[in-house]
């Protein structure tokens, strides 16, 4: 027996504080939840085909407690840190996404478990992002900026000292583990004090309101904390029975009897009182208001193939452009129509090469050299699409712009930057296509060995 807990364990843990301080943060959150539980439990009693599904491909019992969060860094060394925060809760770097073509000064990965075993235990994903101070035009303010982001330090000693131990040791204790999740949760909380005073909050919160979100405070609070809906569309026009007002359009695919990547949608939660500094005394008074957090929600479907996801970018561009060219049709209409162009059953899914599946033997008179299609076909193997865990950068732009406001700021010219990411990362992102293509590479050949014996 090992005198280590499992980085599940520690995971599981941390999501669940989280969980309980953002209830206690934002209202609004626990109202949500109860609004999406029983909305998952009515749709699994009347779709007993999809509660099956889940079952067999071991993500039903997750689903209650699935959750992803979303936290701002202001400088390499806290994205340092947090990449191997992180890793002691078994969460590595996922793709990289550019933000800044949607005039949203950050770059961003989501850390999340990669392998299956822990996917199913508990799939709590952090998108995380990393302001781009080089990004802005003011020289002057960036400069200002950067001086104090450079005092500040979002981590506790202990939760330093026990990264550290867990690199060393390959592991934490239960009660390491406990008091590291304790204090993790000290740099995702909201701090009401700001670090800055007014005067320099609004040349931040000019430059850009993200620019003040990040830099003005004393962490990266975390800004919102998304449960899995089986139904996005009930959510949707149930949300303003129980007082939340959701934005108007739910961001991703349009409604389909095959879910593929993610459906997300959000609203804004509240508006905090802060402290600013006093330009004279320096001291700490209430006389200001921010608004960082916000709520979200999330219907998640199959991983899409690079082929998929080129079809899926490419309808979802030309639905946009549609919506926006022309005044007589509705974006929903827009989206609906062009996506009509995109298979809607699995076999086809899976024929053409557009989603990742895993397999499931469900006769014994499969042959076993029939090719993997002509099984499905012959209801000999059955399809469990894989499921999506990861974000779309479109989808990103529209949450951070629904909560951020729509008003002005400077636009920021299109400018990826992966290899300044990883630099500051300390590692290289992992490619989602090559996770996904492994999975159901590994569920082909336990199908084929399964076969053979
Ligand atoms: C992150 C917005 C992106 C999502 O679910 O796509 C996001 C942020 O506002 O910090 O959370
Ligand atoms: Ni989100």
């Amino acid at each position: 027996m090992s005198q280590f807990v499992s980085t599940d364990f520690t995971r599981t843990q941390f999501s669940r504080a989280m969980s309980a301080m953002y209830a206690t943060e934002v209202p609004a959150y626990s109202t949500l939840l109860e609004l999406v539980s029983g909305i998952n439990e009515t749709t699994l009693s009347e779709q007993p085909g999809l509660k099956h599904q889940l079952e067999d491909s071991d993500n039903l019992a997750r689903i209650t407690e699935e959750r992803h969060g979303a936290i701002r860094l202001g400088k390499s060394e806290e994205l340092h840190i947090m990449r191997r925060l992180f890793a002691v809760m078994g969460m590595f770097p996922v793709s990289y996404y550019d933000l800044s073509v949607a005039g949203i000064p950050v770059h961003s990965t989501a850390f999340r478990p990669v392998e299956r075993a822990h996917l199913s235990e508990n799939p709590f994903r952090v998108f995380t992002s990393l302001l781009r101070l080089d990004l802005i035009d003011d020289k002057a303010l960036q400069a200002d900026a950067e001086a104090i982001l450079a005092k500040r330090d979002i981590f506790t000693e202990g939760a330093k000292a026990l990264i550290a131990e867990f690199e060393k040791n390959g592991g934490l204790t239960e009660e390491q583990s406990t008091q590291f999740v304790k204090e993790a949760l000290e740099t995702f909380r909201w701090h009401s004090e700001a670090t800055v005073t007014v005067s320099m909050y609004k040349r931040l919160h000019d430059a850009h309101r993200l620019i003040a979100d990040v830099v003005s405070f004393k962490g990266p609070h975390i800004n919102h904390l998304t449960p899995r809906t089986l139904d996005i569309d009930a959510v949707q026009v149930g949300m303003p029975k129980v007082g939340i007002n959701p934005k108007l359009v739910v961001e991703g695919p349009p409604p389909r009897k095959c879910q593929i990547l993610l459906r997300q949608t959000s609203f804004k939660a509240l508006e905090e009182s802060v402290n600013f500094i006093d330009e004279t005394t320096g001291k700490a008074v209430a006389d200001g208001t921010h608004t960082a957090r916000f709520g979200e929600i999330e219907q998640r479907g199959v991983a899409l193939t690079k082929k998929g996801r080129e079809l899926y970018d490419e309808l979802l561009l030309k639905a946009r452009e549609r919506a926006n060219n022309d005044e007589k049709i509705s974006y929903e209409t827009a989206l609906a129509e062009e996506f009509s162009a995109f298979p809607d059953d699995w076999a086809t899914l899976h024929r053409e090469k557009l989603a990742f599946f895993e397999y499931q033997l469900i006769s014994n008179e499969a042959d076993k050299n029939a090719d993997l299609d002509s099984m499905i076909e012959r209801g000999h193997v059955r399809l469990l699409p894989i499921v999506y865990e990861d974000f779309l950068p479109v989808s990103a732009a529209g949450i951070f712009q629904s909560n951020l406001g729509d008003e002005g700021g400077q636009n920021f010219a299109a400018n990826a930057n992966q290899n300044a990411f990883e630099k500051a990362l300390g590692s290289k992102v992992a490619d989602e296509f090559e996770l996904y293509a492994a999975l159901q590479e590994s569920s082909r050949k336990a199908l084929y060995e399964q076969l053979a014996s």
